[in-house]
C-alpha cells in the first residue's frame, strides 16, 4: 500500500508502483508473463495443446505482445466441453476453490482457484475498490450474493485486504438491508446496480433517508448499466457510483474497475491481464479505440489460464491517459454482450440503450423490462416502464406516458416498439442481476 505525495493524484493507491507503471515496464512484465501462461496452458491443459497444435503454434511462437494474434482463441463452449474439472492446467486436489455460474441453459460454466489465484484475486479487487475511493476502516456494506457466484466472495476478500470492515450480508432480504445500512453506516455499497436501485427504493417505502446516510461510494457492477442509471443512482443514495467488471471465467469482479477521480471508463489490470479488442466477424484485433468484442488473455493464473477468451462484451479501449495517473488501459463502459443485441429492422439495441432513454423520463421509475416476439417474419419489441407511485393512473395519464415513451425511443434510438405502462410495483425487482429481456420468439 502506498501513499501518494503529489496532489495530481489520488491521495492513496493500494499498489502505486503496479498501477503507475510506465508502458514500456508494463509490456515488458506481460511479455513475460505471458510467456508463463501460454506454457502453463499448453503443458498442462489437453485442450489447449490439441488447439495449438491446430492453430500450428506453441508457446516458443511467441517473440513479443503482437505473436499473440496468432494464438487461437478461447470460447464459452470450450468450459462446457471441458465440463467440469479438464479445463484446469492443475489436479483438482491442488485447487483451493471453485465456482460455478447458475448455468440456466446446459451445463454451468465451472472455474477453479488455486491458492495463489485467491490471494491475486483479493488484491486485484482490493486495488479496485481503493480506486474505486474505499479506504482502510471503512465499512463495507456486500450486498453482492455469496456462493457459487463470484460476486460475494471476490468482493469480501478485497475489501478484508484492503483493511476495511466487512457487513457480508449476500443479497436478498431487502428490508434488512435498509435497517443495517442505517444502523452501521457504512462507508461503502457493493451491489448490482438494479439491486441498489431497489435497495433505495425499499428505504423510502420505510421512511429511510438513505441519501442522509455516510454512504460514500457505490460499486456497481455484473450487468450492464447506463449513464443515467448513474446519475439515478448518485442521487438516491447519495453517493458517488463507481462501476466495476469482472466474469468468472477470467477471475470475478475486479479485472477492470473505475477510478472515483475520472469515473471515465474501467482501468483494466494489465499487469494481470492482457485486453484485445476484436471485429466479432473478422476476428481481426481492431486498433485501440475502435469499438468491438472484449477479449482477455490472463497472464498470472494458475488453475485455469485462459488464453484470448472471447467474453461477448462489447467495449472499446482507450490508452488516454487519465486524471488519476494509472497507467493501465481504460476499458468503456460495457454496453452489453452481443448475444443480449436486439436487432430490430435492421437497428442494433441494446437494453442498456433503452434505460438510458427511460431513466429520468417525467412520471416513469427507472424500472423496464423488454418483451420481444415474432410479428410474422419481423421481430417486435415491447417496452414494459413502471409509473411512479404518485401518479394518478387514470387512462389519459398512462396513454400520455405511452406515447411520450414511444416518441423518445423512436427519436434516440430509432426504433418503433410497443410500449406498455405497468402500475407501481408490477415490474419484477432485482436481487442481483436483473432479467432485462423476456424472448418469446423461440
Ligand atoms: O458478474 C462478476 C462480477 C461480480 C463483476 C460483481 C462485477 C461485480 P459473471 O456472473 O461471470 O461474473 O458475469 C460476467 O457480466 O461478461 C458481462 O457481460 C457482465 N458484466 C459484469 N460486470 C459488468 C459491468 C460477474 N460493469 C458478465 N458492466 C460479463 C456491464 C458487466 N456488464
Amino acid at each position: 500500500m502506498t501513499v501518494m505525495e503529489s496532489k495530481t493524484q489520488p491521495d492513496f493507491m493500494f499498489d502505486a508502483n503496479a498501477e503507475t507503471m510506465s508502458r514500456p515496464d508494463l509490456n515488458a512484465l506481460q511479455l513475460d508473463r505471458l510467456r508463463w501462461s501460454l506454457g502453463q496452458a499448453y503443458d498442462n491443459v489437453p485442450h489447449y495443446k490439441r488447439a495449438f497444435d491446430a492453430a500450428g503454434v506453441s508457446p516458443k511462437h511467441l517473440n513479443n505482445l503482437d505473436d499473440l494474434r496468432h494464438f487461437p482463441f478461447t470460447v464459452k463452449d470450450d468450459l462446457r466441453a471441458n465440463y467440469p474439472f479438464k479445463i484446469f492446467a492443475k489436479p483438482v486436489d491442488q485447487l483451493a476453490r471453485i465456482h460455478a455460474s447458475s448455468g440456466t441453459t446446459g451445463k454451468p460454466t465451472v472455474v477453479g482457484y488455486s491458492k495463489g489465484d485467491l490471494d491475486r484475486w483479493a488484491d486485484l479487487m482490493a486495488r479496485s475498490l481503493a480506486a474505486a475511493g474505499a479506504r482502510p476502516g471503512d465499512i463495507v456494506h456486500n450486498a453482492y450474493g455469496y456462493g457459487l457466484f463470484t460476486g460475494g466472495l471476490g468482493a469480501h476478500a478485497g475489501a478484508e485486504r484492503l483493511g476495511c470492515v466487512v457487513v457480508p450480508i449476500s443479497g436478498g432480504g431487502t428490508e434488512r438491508q435498509v435497517t443495517l445500512l442505517r444502523d452501521f453506516g457504512p462507508a461503502i455499497l457493493c451491489a448490482t446496480p438494479s439491486y441498489a436501485l431497489n435497495i433505495a427504493e425499499v428505504a423510502t417505502s420505510l421512511g429511510v433517508d438513505i441519501a442522509a446516510l455516510p454512504l460514500r461510494r457505490g460499486l456497481f457492477g455484473a450487468e450492464p448499466w447506463s449513464e443515467e442509471m448513474r446519475a439515478a443512482l448518485d442521487k438516491r443514495l447519495g453517493l458517488k457510483s463507481v462501476d466495476i467488471y469482472g466474469l468468472s471465467e477470467i477471475m470475478g469482479p475486479g479485472v477492470a474497475c473505475e477510478c472515483d477521480n475520472a469515473r471515465a471508463g474501467l482501468h483494466g489490470w494489465e499487469d494481470h491481464f492482457l485486453f484485445e479488442v476484436i471485429d466479432p466477424e473478422t476476428l481481426e484485433p481492431l486498433p485501440m479505440g475502435e469499438a468491438g468484442e472484449l477479449v482477455i488473455t490472463t497472464l498470472t493464473k494458475e488453475a485455469m489460464p485462459m488464453i484470448r477468451y472471447r467474453t461477448r462484451d462489447i467495449t472499446r479501449l482507450t490508452d488516454e491517459p487519465c486524471i488519476c495517473g494509472r497507467s493501465h488501459v481504460r476499458i468503456q463502459r460495457v454496453t452489453g454482450r452481443d448475444d443480449d443485441m436486439i436487432i430490430l429492422r435492421g437497428v442494433n439495441v441494446f437494453p442498456s440503450q433503452i434505460e438510458a432513454v427511460l431513466v429520468g423520463l417525467e412520471g416513469l421509475a427507472p424500472h423496464y423490462q423488454i418483451e420481444l416476439s415474432r410479428d410474422g417474419v419481423l421481430d417486435a419489441m415491447a417496452v414494459e416502464v413502471e409509473v411512479l407511485p404518485d401518479i394518478a393512473p387514470t387512462a389519459e395519464s398512462l396513454a400520455a406516458i405511452a406515447k411520450n415513451v414511444g416518441h423518445n425511443i423512436k427519436s434516440i434510438i430509432g426504433v418503433t416498439c410497443e410500449i406498455r405502462v405497468k402500475l407501481a410495483g408490477e415490474i419484477p425487482r432485482s436481487e442481483g442481476k436483473a432479467v432485462r429481456v423476456r424472448d418469446l420468439r423461440k
